[in-house]
């Protein structure tokens, strides 16, 4: 059975495969379109070809060095064999990324045992972070967990309103300070709020800066300091918010976050609006980060989990029909 046969047979039985389905639509159309569209216009692994499919997997986001290292990778391999067919091509092409995404392991989400678990939104002007904490706490209460938000974004004029009309919608308590007043001195107190309210989930959103990277790293590490202080083990996960439509800068917005702080995962945003998945499969390659969720809209219920079978199958879905 080849892997693409595979991949659609393990999907297949996947619980809730249209929810997981449903994020990457322009992913389908537009990078397993591009795909297609080869079949008809090239035969076997040439130069034409690999040349071809390195554009395509650049308008797909994933950067020209996996893009040139999975060219290279199908051209050696294809050497071996003497018939080599598209349907072998696409087949390894999907299998190489896969392999790529899980050349390490992700780490799961971690929870709290004894008490609240603090989560830390970060990510530059207008990613999706404060969007995101609401979409993140629809979720939570969903799954019968309690929920504050600290507005530890004092920066941005508006942004603490923002939020606190998150709160009202979704009743959730918003823990304040001052605006341009210190995030530090919000997160102790949304910690001790979050302590004594039997809070499950707190989520901290934080203003996006990247203009001074010291300051940020000095603000972020102040913020986990404290956050440590308060709540043991403290920020337990710190997630990057990143807009998918930024395409490649977005590789380069993620590793100044993770040298600035200590990043343990990825909500790749605005994914209704691009089909540049692509970063997701380059982001875990050099930063091992995983991505734990895609945001597909406005509303709070526009969140999805992330699954790279999902992605994978999503690209792959019409090639499973055509290729012979
Ligand atoms: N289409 C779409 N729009 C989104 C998504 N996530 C956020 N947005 C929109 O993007 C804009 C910016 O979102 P915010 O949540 O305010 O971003 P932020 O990172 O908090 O921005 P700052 O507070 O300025 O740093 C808003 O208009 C959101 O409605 C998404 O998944 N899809
Ligand atoms: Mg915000």
């Amino acid at each position: 059975m080849s892997f693409l046969d595979k991949l659609k047979e393990t999907f297949s039985r996947k619980d809730d495969r249209a929810i997981y389905l449903s994020g990457f639509k322009k992913s389908k159309d537009s990078l397993g379109g591009a795909l297609n569209e080869m079949k008809l216009k090239y035969k076997g692994v040439n130069d034409e070809f690999l040349e071809q499919l390195t554009i395509v997997l650049l308008e797909a986001d994933v950067g020209i060095e996996l893009a040139d290292m999975i060219c290279e990778k199908l051209r050696e391999t294809s050497k071996l064999y003497v018939n080599v067919t598209f349907k072998w091509a696409m087949n390894f092409l999907i299998q190489t990324m896969q392999e790529i995404y899980q050349e390490t392991p992700d780490k799961p989400i971690v929870y709290n045992e004894n008490g609240p678990t603090v989560i830390f939104m970060e990510g530059v002007n207008g990613s999706g972070k404060t969007t995101t904490c609401a979409k993140l706490a629809a979720m939570y209460q969903m799954q019968g967990k309690t929920v504050a938000f600290a507005a530890a974004d004092t920066f941005r004029a508006g942004a603490i309103d923002q939020l606190a009309e998150w709160g009202e919608r979704l009743n959730v308590p918003v823990i304040k300070g001052r605006e341009n007043g210190d995030p530090s001195a919000v997160i102790v107190d949304a910690c001790r709020y979050a302590k004594e309210h039997q809070i499950d989930i707190l989520l901290c959103d934080t203003a996006g800066r990247l203009q001074n990277k010291q300051g940020l790293m000095n603000e972020l590490s102040k913020m986990n300091r404290v956050a440590a202080r308060e709540i043991e083990g403290a920020p337990h996960n710190t997630w990057l918010v990143l807009d998918a439509t930024t395409g490649q800068n977005g590789l380069s917005q993620a590793e100044i976050f993770d040298q600035a702080t200590d990043l343990s995962g990825i909500i790749l945003t605005k994914m209704d609006g691009t089909a540049k998945g692509g970063i997701i499969i380059s982001i875990k390659h050099r930063l091992h980060l995983p991505v734990y969720f895609i945001g597909l809209g406005e509303q709070p219920q526009d969140l999805r989990p992330f699954d790279l079978d999902a992605y994978l199958y999503s690209i792959s879905e019409d090639l499973q029909d055509h290729v012979g």
